[in-house]
This record gives C-alpha cells, structure tokens and sequence, in this order.
C-alpha cells in the first residue's frame, strides 16, 4: 500500500521524552482537533543510522552529539499528518524551536522547558516532509508518489 502526498502531509515525531512523559495521547489529540487527518503511527526505537539521516542537516553543529544521544535514547512515535497548510499548521501547533519561547497554547509552550528536550518534531517544509516520510515510513511513502 502506498499514501499519497496530496492533500499535503507531514511527519511528526512524539520525540522520547514527550513519549517518556505519556504525552503521545495529547499530541495526537491536538493533533486530531485541528481537523488534521492522521494518516500513519508507529512506535519504533530511531537507530544511530536514521538519526544521521533525519538529523543530516545539523551534523556540523555544536549540539549535534547531544541530539544524537537524546533521539536515540528511547522510542518515539511517528504520525504521518495530512491536510490543507499540514506543515506550517503542525509547526504552528508545536511552538518555537525553544520551549522557553514557545508561546502558551502551543505543545512546546505547555509541556517543555529546554531546546535539547523539546518534545515535537515536525518537518520544516513540503520538500523536506517528503524526505522524512520516506524515511520513517518507508513502505507507505516513497517518491515516486511524491
Ligand atoms: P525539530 O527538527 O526537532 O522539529 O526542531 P526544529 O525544526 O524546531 O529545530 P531545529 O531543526 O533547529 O533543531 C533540531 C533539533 O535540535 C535540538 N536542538 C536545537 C538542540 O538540542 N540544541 C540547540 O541549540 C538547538 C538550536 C532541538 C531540535
């Protein structure tokens, strides 16, 4: 079976301290009250191989080996997350990248403290969605359906 990318969809990632924290039922519900369809879930334990892949564009970065430690720390959840606007309405969802700065209302801003435990991934852009759909679920997403 495949999923197509249109209506547009993105990837969202319950990270493990959000799983750690028995946050995956708020997030999905979020999630879910946003009249967002939820198109795929699972839970699985992100390798240090995928983590390089999802994360290629911070490897040079000074925080990249704390980053690798944390996602790779316990298991996350992956939804793949359709609807009109879908990334920029996730990441509204989620708040800013620094849980400090997330506004209340948003995921980052009621549950988080710190940038390194930040709960939520959700993709940046159309483009980059695609990439990590393929990447998390590579059975359903490929891009030749893109
Ligand atoms: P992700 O990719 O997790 O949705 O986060 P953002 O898209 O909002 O933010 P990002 O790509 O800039 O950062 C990726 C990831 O790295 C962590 N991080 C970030 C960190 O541990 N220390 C830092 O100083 C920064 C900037 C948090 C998210």
């Amino acid at each position: 079976m495949t999923i197509n990318f249109r209506p547009e969809t993105t990837l969202v990632l319950v990270k493990p301290d959000g799983v750690r924290r028995g946050l995956v039922g708020e997030v999905v519900a979020r999630i879910e009250r946003k009249n967002l369809k939820l198109v795929a879930m699972q839970m699985l334990r992100v390798d240090e191989d995928l983590a390089r892949r999802h994360y290629s564009a911070h490897v040079d970065k000074p925080f990249f080996p704390g980053l690798l430690e944390f996602i790779t720390s316990g298991p996350v959840v992956a939804l793949a997350v359709q609807g009109e606007g879908a990334v920029e309405v996730v990441r509204n969802l989620m708040g800013a990248t620094d849980p400090k700065k997330a506004a209340p209302g948003t995921i980052r801003g009621d549950f988080g403290l710190v940038v390194t435990e930040n709960l939520v991934h959700g993709s940046d852009a159309v483009e980059s969605a695609a990439h990590e759909l393929g990447l998390f679920f590579p059975e359903l997403f490929s891009r030749t359906n893109a």
